[in-house]
């Protein structure tokens, strides 16, 4: 009951908006997004995110954590896979050591990010999965940070060879989501590759085989605080003398990314996002991570972790809706 009323008073306090003046209407704005935020916060979100010990069945999924867009940490969903006690080196150079897959490169570790105020796409090489390895081991020396993250559902197509070791999906996710998988993709790298925080239209099951992935998520309701804006899309490329080059894009054009980096945000130059609630958990192996869409998320890594993950689209319903209407309001009030 006390719950309910807090929304009744954010309407009242809305009502009175014919008589002001432009500013008092962004003011007024400003203020009801941040209720937003603060009310999804009281009124359904964790404050942090919650381990399963088992698996849920597919219905209490989609009740407790999918239909309220919640994420949640389950263990033991990949007991089963040989992944978990195959997947060493070893084992990897024995069996794709002569595959040649697609390996991502940057100098600083940030693919698709913002870098030089450009949305920077990684280089992208083909390279022996051996080799590969070499660099992650420090066998042999190389320039830059090196990440399999070709996306794509790369783990059913360059690395169809290991799918025996995992799954080709998950069938509690599909009866959750009512579909199958739209990709599965396979996630090995060092730990000076980040992820810069970014959202996606997917549903995610993010299972982690080896190591651990750190993520730093924000909630959809928290958006009015997240600096989304419109960068030159760029490409790195290795010169001949060792340095990257930052080669405009002009087919991909501009791409709306976040610039922000929540390890040290620039509140300076963003002082909304001190108004966001981030929330961090660290995913370890044998852990699955429901992440769900809209979800803002920034990604960490411990050195040669790998994981796979299931992309489900997102269902566009009501709630889609009202985060797209979030969006457009919150940019009125910039
Ligand atoms: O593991 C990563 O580095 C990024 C994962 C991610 O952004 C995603 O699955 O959407």
């Amino acid at each position: 009951m006390v719950k309910k009323s807090l929304h009744l008073e954010t309407v009242n306090q809305s009502e009175n908006t014919t008589a002001m003046s432009c500013e008092g209407v962004k003011k007024e704005l400003e203020n009801s997004l941040s209720d937003l935020s603060r009310e999804a916060r009281d009124l359904y979100l964790d404050k942090e995110v919650p381990v399963l010990t088992e698996v849920p069945t597919p219905i209490t999924f989609h009740r407790k954590y999918v239909a309220p867009n919640k994420p949640v940490v389950i263990q033991g969903a990949l007991d089963h896979w040989p992944a978990l006690r195959r997947w060493d080196t070893g084992y990897l150079r024995e069996k794709i050591g002569d595959l040649e897959v697609t390996v991502t490169v940057t100098p600083n570790g940030y693919a698709d990010a913002v870098t030089d105020g450009k949305f920077v796409m990684p280089e992208e090489r083909r390279m022996l999965f051996g080799t590969f390895l070499d660099i992650v081991e420090g066998e042999i020396p190389a320039n830059g940070t090196f990440y399999i993250q070709k996306q794509n559902s790369n783990l059913t197509d360059e690395f169809a060879s290991l799918l025996a070791d995992a799954e080709q999906d998950l069938d509690w996710g599909n009866e959750a989501f009512g579909e199958l998988s739209h990709a599965v993709n396979f996630w090995m790298g060092e730990s000076k590759a980040i992820t810069s925080m970014h959202r996606d239209h997917y549903e995610n099951l993010y299972c982690v085989v080896r190591g651990w992935k750190r993520f730093i998520l924000l909630p959809p309701t928290d958006l009015p605080f997240v600096p989304y804006e419109s960068y030159q899309a760029a490409s790195f490329k290795e010169s001949k003398d060792g340095d990257f080059d930052i080669i405009d894009n002009d087919v991909v054009g501009q791409v709306p990314w976040i610039a922000i980096d929540p390890l040290k945000p620039d509140l300076s130059k963003y002082p909304w996002y001190s108004k966001a609630s981030p929330i961090s958990v660290t995913v370890r192996q044998g852990e699955t991570l429901y992440l769900p869409s809209l979800w803002f998320h920034h990604v960490e890594q411990s050195h040669g972790c790998i994981a796979v993950n299931y992309w489900y689209d997102m269902e566009y319903d009501i709630k889609y809706n009202y985060y797209k209407l979030v969006e457009r309001i919150s940019k009125l009030t910039r």
